[in-house]
């Protein structure tokens, strides 16, 4: 037996071993910085720290391409230029929402009356428990997981059918390309991409300083980067994402997530590292969808983003199945809206002068 044999202590790493531990430590920490950036808006590092890692792990992705993994922050950009979108079946339709057009208090009363109705309710009965969020004036977007990566994001399209974005969506970094290990084998997200609006000014900066073409809103542009065929030029455009809701999911009976309420839902889409808006609240009776409505429309201009209304949705998700659905809109949503901000301009005159040329 040889003596010298320490069979106490692990073997060295070999030093493919070593990168390979290497790799997965500094993806684990730009993943967490990235998140910490990009979806709690809690920077904890300067973004020179941020981009010294990221370089020492693309100097080690190069020394070693077979240890590269889908979820590297190197890989948001996959470089290939499309020839053209794809078609996408969603596996569940996507819907549109019934837009209230009143837009005083009176619209969400009358939604709550309209679903205490379908409920068939007496005046007496409590009050039914909603979930409020705003919303977002930008792309509906599908993203759809399986065994925990991300596989395809898809617009909404006719709400049957969109587009393979996936190359683009990639490139945004709120959205996690990895799911926890607790999450459900197949899950499709639902949510909106959009651009905040401080970007979108810089970004029209750049375009008018470059003598490129400008872009009418943020959601304009937003729509514009997602359908770009080359993903290099999405991931200049600062797109953002919020989740509000699901597509196909994995069954409870086959071992899924067995939700109560779109509440729970919606923190446990937020424990899975997708952003959900931090308005986002519950809300009892059609009093606290007025205050909402309120007070989310007084401090409509100071949100970094563009919305044009709220929505409320029951928060049970039994009674959710109960009140089902009307045509392609479900009975227990309803979007609120708030008066047009984009106001129609009259021309007065036109004064015609005469240069030197
Ligand atoms: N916040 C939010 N926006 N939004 C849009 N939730 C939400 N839900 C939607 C849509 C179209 O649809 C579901 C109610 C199906």
């Amino acid at each position: 037996m040889n003596e010298n044999l320490d069979l106490f202590s692990a073997p060295e790493p070999t030093g493919k071993a070593q990168a390979a531990i290497e790799m997965e430590a500094l993806r684990t920490r730009l993943n967490r910085w990235a998140h910490e950036y990009y979806v709690q808006d809690a920077p904890s590092v300067p973004d020179a720290e941020y981009d010294r890692v990221f370089r020492e792990l693309q100097v080690l992705e190069a020394e070693h391409p077979h240890l590269i993994t889908p979820d590297s922050p190197t890989q948001r950009v996959i470089g290939a230029v499309m020839e053209g979108l794809a078609p996408v079946r969603h596996a569940v339709p996507m819907l549109s929402i019934h837009t209230e057009t009143d837009t005083e208090a009176s619209g969400a009363e009358a939604f709550d009356a309209r679903v205490r109705r379908e409920l068939k309710l007496a005046p007496d009965d409590p009050p039914i428990e909603y979930v409020a969020e705003p919303k977002f004036d930008g792309l509906a977007m599908s993203l759809r997981y399986e065994h925990g990566k991300l596989v395809q994001a898809a617009t909404r399209g006719d709400g049957e059918v969109g587009e393979d974005v996936t190359h683009n969506i990639r490139t945004i970094r709120q959205i996690p390309l990895l799911l926890p290990a607790g999450a459900p084998p197949l899950l499709e997200v639902r949510g909106e991409v959009y651009m905040p609006r401080a970007d979108f000014d810089a970004l029209n900066e750049r375009q008018r300083e470059q003598g490129g073409k400008t872009f009418v809103n943020p959601r304009n542009a937003a729509a514009g980067a997602v359908r770009q065929l080359d993903s290099g030029i999405a991931a200049q455009r600062p797109l953002r994402f919020f989740a509000y809701g699901l597509g196909a999911v994995t069954p409870e009976a086959e071992g899924g997530p067995a939700f109560a309420t779109h509440f729970e839902l919606l923190q446990t889409l937020k424990s899975w590292g997708f952003p959900v808006a931090e308005q986002v609240q519950t809300a009892l009776g059609a009093t606290e969808l007025v205050a909402f409505h309120r007070q989310v429309g007084a401090r409509r201009d100071q949100l970094p983003y563009d919305i044009d209304g709220v929505v409320y949705k029951v928060n049970s998700l039994q009674l959710q199945r109960q009140l089902g659905f009307k045509t392609r809109e479900p009975r227990w949503a309803v979007a609120h809206k708030y008066p047009a901000q984009e106001m129609a301009t009259r021309i007065e005159g036109i004064d015609v002068q005469v240069g030197r040329t």
